[in-house]
């Protein structure tokens, strides 16, 4: 290998050296594997989940623990979930949740096992104090993926696989830590693109086709690392399909994913040599192949019906530099991702700067998502601000969730305990707050409260 994996190496080393969290894991980890311990992994159900799991299991079980992978719904890991799957799985060393989270809530799982390990990449206003946990991110500094994480933790523990750089890779593009296309890096995941755009470039070169829902600068052209991400991505959600095909009757997504991955490494891939020109040719390598096509064909139908439902976008409030877009749908699951293509093409027709809010109603919820393109207003904080505003009004704090990162976040509502028209009251009423502080800022007649209200909201515009 090159010299960028030694940077990289040399980088990871640094990154360790600084950072107190890291060092307990690593320590933690080391001694599980010398003891041959069980760790029990929950992790999230998306790519970056399903990849952070298959890094920690292929590196680990190579240390000589033993893994095992869970993947259950839902975002926060609850006491309930974590004593039922305890009871299957025991006798369990360690709990290590990755991708689900970093607050304080996870100090109350400690009362069910005192090994508790977070690895994670989301912002949090609170961390635990009872669990061990490594998240950069977690004051919103850092683009990163939890699969990045993890593969600079086993990295720092001594192992290397062309697999474990293929995994993360995946779960940084999932993420959207970096663009093979244009080239863009997050600052904090540079030493690792850098040294696997080195390890693997016949996965980084741009080819013209069907641009999939990461290409989102270029309609034209793609790499296989994005055409591979988008087709394992929709595999994490193929249950959600069952009802369409029953080719995919009784698939749970993110077990079909993780088998997938797990598949590429137990036949020994020879991953420099991925040429393909179509996915569906590297579809038919497996024996899950047809699963996988049949999955491909039902999320390009659904993916472009979200496309069209874009066209309907309408500009609702300007607060700072920054247009706010809304459009809402029915039963159209991927309007959040389509909104990611849209978001770029109104960015090019604005001055300014935009935000696109998706209300969505799904079958058993509502799903209220907004992406941004600039960094004025903290789309995670302003819908923990919905989900809590909700929360506080009607006695739902726990069945109403919301959160996420500075461009992307999500408030996600059951449909049985609120009906749309009340999300959309809640929501109209924030927007209302938004305006007035605003205003008030404008005029540089804004109260102190307002200041701090502007902060709970994610206008990060006012009081810089
Ligand atoms: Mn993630």
């Amino acid at each position: 290998m090159g010299s960028k994996s030694e940077e990289y190496r040399e980088w990871v080393e640094n990154v360790a050296e600084e950072n107190e969290g890291f060092q307990e894991i690593q320590e933690a980890l080391r001694d599980l594997a010398r003891s041959g311990g069980r760790v029990l992994n929950f992790s999230h159900h998306d790519l970056d989940g399903t990849t952070s799991a298959a890094i920690m299991k292929l590196g680990l079980e190579a240390l000589g623990a033993e893994v095992h992978s869970r993947f259950p719904m839902g975002f926060h890991l609850s006491p309930g979930e974590l004593l039922r799957r305890l009871r299957e799985c025991e006798p369990v060393d360690a709990v290590l949740i990755t991708d689900r989270g970093t607050d304080e809530s996870y100090d109350e799982l400690t009362r069910l096992h005192e090994r508790i390990i977070l690895i994670d990449h989301h912002p949090s206003r609170s961390s635990p104090k009872r669990c061990l946990w490594y998240n950069p991110s977690i004051s919103d500094g850092d683009q990163t993926a939890a699969a990045h994480l993890c593969h600079m933790l086993i990295t720092s523990l001594g192992i290397s696989s062309p697999y474990l750089d293929f995994y993360a890779l995946l779960g940084c593009r999932g993420d959207f830590a970096f663009d093979p296309v244009t080239g863009e890096r997050g600052e904090f995941v540079r030493p690792f693109i850098d040294y696997a755009e080195e390890a693997l470039p016949n996965l980084f070169q741009v080819v013209k086709g069907r641009p999939t829902r990461y290409d989102i600068a270029f309609r034209d052209r793609t790499t296989r690392i994005n055409q591979i991400a988008e087709i394992l991505n929709a595999s994490c959600y193929a249950h959600n399909y069952s009802g369409r095909s029953p080719k995919l009757s009784g698939i749970y997504g993110p077990t079909l994913c993780f088998q997938i991955l797990r598949r590429v490494v137990e036949e020994e891939w020879p991953l420099q040599e991925m040429n393909f020109t179509e996915i569906e040719e590297w579809l038919r390598g497996f024996p899950e192949g047809e699963v996988l096509s049949e999955i491909y064909r039902l999320y390009l139908e659904d993916w472009e019906r979200a496309m069209e439902e874009m066209e309907r976008v309408t500009r609702i409030a300007v607060a700072g530099e920054t247009s706010v877009y809304f459009v809402m749908g029915r039963e159209t699951p991927l309007m959040p991702l389509a909104a990611s293509v849209k978001l770029h093409e109104l960015k090019r027709s604005e001055d300014g700067e935009v935000l696109l809010v998706v209300f969505h109603e799904g079958p058993s919820s509502i799903n209220i998502s907004a992406r941004g393109t600039g960094d004025q207003i903290h789309c995670g904080f302003l819908l923990n601000a919905l989900a809590r505003r909700i929360g506080e009004r009607y006695g739902l704090a726990r069945e109403v969730s919301g959160g996420g990162h500075l461009k992307a976040g999500e408030c996600i509502v059951p449909l049985k305990v609120l009906k749309m028209e009340k999300v959309m009251e809640e929501f109209t009423a924030l927007l209302h707050d938004i305006g007035l502080i605003d205003h008030l800022y404008r005029k540089g007649s804004l109260p102190k409260s307002g200041f701090k209200r502007a902060e709970e909201l994610g206008l990060r515009y006012i009081g810089r």
